[in-house]
């Protein structure tokens, strides 16, 4: 049977994502046929080739390469999404559109598959598919959904397809009827990780592992070895998966570390990957032990890796593991630098001193950290911010992330508030336009502003903040005070 991935992602967004690249080889495991609309390097039409020198907000933490990710693509000529897709469906002719979609990527998907024509039926999965499946399913062009994973659904929906037998059973699927009406079956048990084959990378564009880092260029991507994560705060999807999963197994799971080795063994030795980012929510949440095997098996490999850890997993053990098998950069939310903020309003129960014996242990080792921050919190003032900001230079963050919080569907921000995540068009609102959702103490000019300016306040000296004030606003005036302070933080950092 022939099944086309469709994988959503904006225009040079890379990264293979890890659930199309499992069920890939899940599939052909079974000897299906597979091929992939990947919007990623498809340059849209009017896009405008960005150089070196365009400012950026937010200081850059590695040295920059000689080459860069434009430089890949900017003998690419710009295509016309649909009519590409059209191709890919019109030379493939598969059996089944599988499309994997995110919040954040969903209209985007949905518009493109309403613009193509096609005969086969259509499936939808990921993380949205997975909390917001009513919506998902009620698209007219959607024929199913699969909630939580599809390791074991898709392949049994494929074998079903592929021998005309009934797949109106398989767990973890929601299937439309003829009538409109919808199967919603129960979810199965979760998968076991170890017997999960290696990612599919071949069948992306090898472009997706460009990995520039510190002067030279790396190849890799991202890896993920564990699933769930016993946190619940507020603004994350993972408390809902973990409700809507319970009976299958235990939520937070882990690959013996013999897997994650074996997968990536594979990928060093097929795709040549030495630089990976694991993407699993917190990476060292897993016990000791488990580090130490890893540490034991992966230091012979020679890779750089980067991963995502909270600040209460942090041990001088487990980082002094991490940093000898090859970790060199580490992303830690700090997300509010108010502790009553942090504990009552995003249900995460550490204290400033327990993050800045983190961040001690971290920059120890000399391992980079990016944190991550968020603005326009429910009952945030400007005055929140501003300790957010000086917690950052406390910590000595020289990179920082700040996102506008997005209350995602599933989330207990969003459910306690019954936030509406559609505008009056039907369509949800955009990442670029969660100030509109209006949950702090602030106007939404103002949480923008702030964002804009947040790496300025970090990496500039306070005498120059009533300047960077200036520079919050949205006219002409503001934006060119913003560009010349980010030129002049540009030139400080070398
Ligand atoms: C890696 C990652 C990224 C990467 C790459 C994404 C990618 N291309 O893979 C990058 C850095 C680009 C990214 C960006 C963002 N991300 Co992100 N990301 C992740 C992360 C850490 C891992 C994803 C992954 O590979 N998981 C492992 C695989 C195996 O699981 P999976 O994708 O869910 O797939 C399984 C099932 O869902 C299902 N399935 C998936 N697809 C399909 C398709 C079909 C047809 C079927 C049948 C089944 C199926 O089967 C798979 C196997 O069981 C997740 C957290 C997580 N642990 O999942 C967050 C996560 C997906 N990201 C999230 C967010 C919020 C973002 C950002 C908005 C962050 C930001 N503030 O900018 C952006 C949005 C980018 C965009 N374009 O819209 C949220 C999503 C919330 C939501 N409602 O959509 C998550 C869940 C994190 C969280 N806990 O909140 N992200
Ligand atoms: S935000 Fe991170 S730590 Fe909190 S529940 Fe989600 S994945 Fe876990």
């Amino acid at each position: 049977m022939k099944i086309l991935f469709f994988h959503p992602a904006n225009y040079l967004e890379i990264g293979i994502p890890q659930g199309i690249a499992i069920l890939s080889a899940r599939l052909k495991q079974e000897g299906h046929t597979i091929d992939l609309f990947d919007t990623t390097f498809l340059k849209p039409e009017g896009y405008v080739h960005k150089n070196e020198d365009d400012l950026t907000v937010g200081p850059a933490i590695y040295k920059k390469t000689p080459y860069t990710l434009e430089d890949l693509v900017k003998d690419d000529p710009p295509v016309c999404l649909y009519e590409a897709f059209q191709k890919k469906i019109d030379e493939f002719d598969p059996n089944l559109i599988a499309i994997s979609t995110m919040t954040t990527n969903h209209d985007f998907a949905i518009d493109l598959l309403k613009k193509v024509k096609f005969s086969c039926p259509v499936i939808v999965g990921g993380v949205h598919a997975t909390i917001s499946p009513e919506d998902v399913i009620a698209e007219k062009k959607v024929n199913m959904i699969c909630i939580g994973e599809g390791d074991e659904a898709l392949p049994d929906l494929c074998e079903a397809l592929s021998k005309g037998n009934d797949y109106r059973g398989i767990k973890n699927l929601w299937v439309k009827k003829k009538d409109g009406s919808i199967i919603k079956n129960g979810l199965g048990a979760h998968v076991n990780l170890d017997e999960l084959p290696c990612p599919d990378w071949s069948l992306f564009d090898s472009r997706h592992l460009f990995r520039p880092y510190e002067g030279q260029i790396y190849k890799g991507g991202f890896y993920i070895s564990s699933r769930g994560c016993p946190g619940g705060c507020s603004y994350c999807v993972n408390s809902t998966l973990r409700t809507i999963s319970k009976g299958c197994g235990a939520y937070f799971r882990y690959q013996k570390p013999q897997t994650t080795v074996k997968h990536l063994e594979e990928l060093k030795t097929k795709y040549g990957a030495n630089w990976l980012k694991f993407g699993d929510d917190t990476f060292l949440l897993q016990p000791t032990q488990n580090i130490f095997e890893l540490h034991e098996k992966i230091k012979p490999l020679n890779i750089f890796f980067g991963c995502s850890v909270r600040p209460d997993t942090v041990t001088r053990e487990k980082v002094s593991l991490a940093k000898d098998m090859g970790c060199v950069a580490m992303s830690v939310g700090i997300e509010s630098g108010n502790e009553e903020i942090r504990r009552n309003i995003l249900n995460r129960k550490i204290s400033n001193r327990d993050m800045e014996g983190a961040f001690r242990i971290i920059n120890e080792h000399d391992i980079r950290i990016s944190s991550f921050n968020m603005i326009g919190l429910p009952e945030e003032k400007k005055g929140n911010v501003f300790e957010t900001i000086e917690f950052n230079r406390q910590l000595k963050v020289k990179s920082a992330n700040v996102y506008i919080i997005y209350p995602f569907p599933g989330s207990r921000i969003a459910l306690e508030r019954h936030i509406q995540h559609k505008d009056s068009r039907g369509r949800i609102i955009p990442m670029s336009k969660a100030s509109r959702f209006c949950l702090s103490n602030m106007a939404p000019n103002e949480v923008e502003g702030l964002r804009k300016t947040f790496n300025l306040y970090l990496s500039l000296p306070k005498s120059l903040w009533p300047i960077i004030q200036l520079a919050e606003g949205r006219g002409k005036k503001s934006q060119m005070i913003f560009e010349n302070l980010t030129k002049f933080a540009q030139a400080r950092e070398g």
